[in-house]
């Protein structure tokens, strides 16, 4: 990804054709490992068939950089309803006459060829779309974002195991605080000038907040196991009406995935079956159950401003930094993102990604909810689409910050929104809880 606005266009083609070509070799190996029939079936009503979004990546480049950019012609005029995300829903993908798996790859093949003339021919500037390949970024970002949509496919995949990669690093052995104290102050939320961000990170703007504490790090499997075990789930005061009608209705007992044999509780990870592991965050609860667990520990869940000032706010020098460690573009070191491992790393792993504040793991692992509705910021104008971001705005999504494991570092960065509805359990999401520095209850600070 890119480390500055201004690099000079032999710099940035360079970066550009890397980026196109890591997201197409992550396409490659989710979409190769299974036969035509598990590419082709709908593994759940929540999810398109693998083959629509291996076709839909191609579409949206063709639309994008061939047409819009390059001002080429539609190759295939007749199949763009077909990829069209707002002309069928999910559930009804299965049923349209897609392209078979080996078309579908012809044609994502076929757009990237032309792509790759085009960009070598591209002066990467002079119009909105070109600014420091701004289009090139998008579609880059938007082929990783399927590609963490099809992993959960996979995750939701009935059979045998076809993933495999290896576990994330040993944690480090040192003792962290539960929680670390954030003071109360403006800092500036959102970006004019990262080169790749979307529509809805945009405008950078001012928030003046109260002091609060915020968790150290992801709420683990074993301190949610204590919410499970204490009845949480049976427990009505600790969920919002809402949450509480929505937890009786779809029987909700413990997190997606989760199952009891005896005194154990497993997990199905990708196929495998295993012990919950309880120093791992947790994965796969929905904001409601969030919520609750927040509640019934005598705390909240962050806003999405608190999470970013923890993440990005460096008091040393008053200024919103692009990640919690810094200015420069994730590392292994890091965070734990772009699939290179099928798993969150324990809670206190990736000491060298601390933000100032002293969070950890806020980059990489899970998504973690926050309290906020997916809201415009002050000044939002959508770009280039208003289906990316706009059409979406309100209260019925709330904010999702900070990347999964399965995020790549493409689609990544302090500023980054994501969005779901609050039933939603299948994504990698999870989260930390929080509370306001002066307020009279919750103060036992876990
Ligand atoms: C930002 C993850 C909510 O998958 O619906 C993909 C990303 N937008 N194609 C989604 C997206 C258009 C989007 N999320
Ligand atoms: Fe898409």
């Amino acid at each position: 990804m890119l480390n500055a606005d201004r690099t000079d266009p032999a710099t940035l083609r360079e970066a550009i054709a890397t980026e196109l070509l890591a997201a197409r070799d992550r396409t490659a190996g989710l979409t190769d490992c299974v036969e035509d029939h598990d590419l082709t079936a709908q593994h759940s009503p929540l999810m398109s068939p693998l083959v629509w979004d291996l076709a839909h990546i191609g579409n949206q480049e063709e639309l994008w950089l061939l047409r819009n950019v390059g001002g080429h012609d539609p190759m295939h005029p007749e199949i763009d309803p077909l990829y069209d995300a707002f002309e069928h829903p999910r559930a009804e993908r299965p049923s349209l006459p897609l392209l078979p798996p080996d078309e579908a790859r012809r044609y994502a093949h076929e757009v990237r060829g032309r792509v790759l003339d085009l960009l070598e021919a591209s002066p990467l500037e002079g119009a909105p779309l070109l600014d420091a390949g701004f289009a090139f970024g998008m579609i880059a970002q938007h082929e990783q974002q399927h590609d963490e949509t099809m992993l959960i496919t996979h995750q939701l995949r009935q059979g045998a195991a076809v993933l495999a990669a290896p576990p994330p690093p040993a944690v480090p052995a040192d003792r962290l605080p539960a929680e670390v104290l954030v003071p109360a102050g403006p800092f500036t939320m959102g970006t004019d000038t990262e080169p790749w961000a979307l529509d809805n990170e945009r405008p950078a703007h001012r928030v003046e907040l109260p002091a609060y504490w915020l968790d150290t790090v992801p709420v683990t499997n074993a301190a949610y196991l204590a919410f499970v075990e204490d009845g949480g789930y049976r427990e009505p005061r600790w969920w919002t009406p809402a949450g509480w009608e929505h937890r009786a209705q779809a029987g909700l007992t413990a997190p997606l995935f989760w199952s009891r044999d005896g005194g154990q509780w497993l997990r199905r990870r990708f196929g495998t079956v295993e012990p919950v592991p309880p120093d791992e965050p947790v994965l796969h609860v929905s904001w409601y159950e969030a919520d609750a667990y927040a509640r019934w520990a005598g705390r909240r869940l962050p806003t999405e401003a608190e999470w970013e000032k923890a993440a990005r706010f460096d008091p040393a020098s008053g200024r919103s930094r692009r990640y919690p460690w810094g200015d420069e573009p994730p590392a292994a070191e890091h965070a734990n993102l772009g699939q290179r491992h099928l798993q969150p790393a324990p809670a206190g792993s990736y000491p060298e990604g601390t933000a100032p504040c002293g969070a950890r793991q806020l980059i990489g692992d899970v998504w973690e909810w926050t309290a906020s509705d997916f809201l415009p910021y002050p000044g939002f104008a959508p770009w280039p689409y208003k289906e990316y971001s706009e059409v979406f705005f309100g209260p019925e999504y709330k904010v999702l910050r900070g990347g999964s494991f399965a995020v790549a570092p493409v689609a990544c960065r302090g500023t980054f929104r994501n969005w779901d509805y609050p039933v939603r359990r299948q994504i990698f999401a999870g989260f930390r809880t929080a509370r306001s520095a002066d307020a009279a209850s919750g103060t036992e600070g876990a």
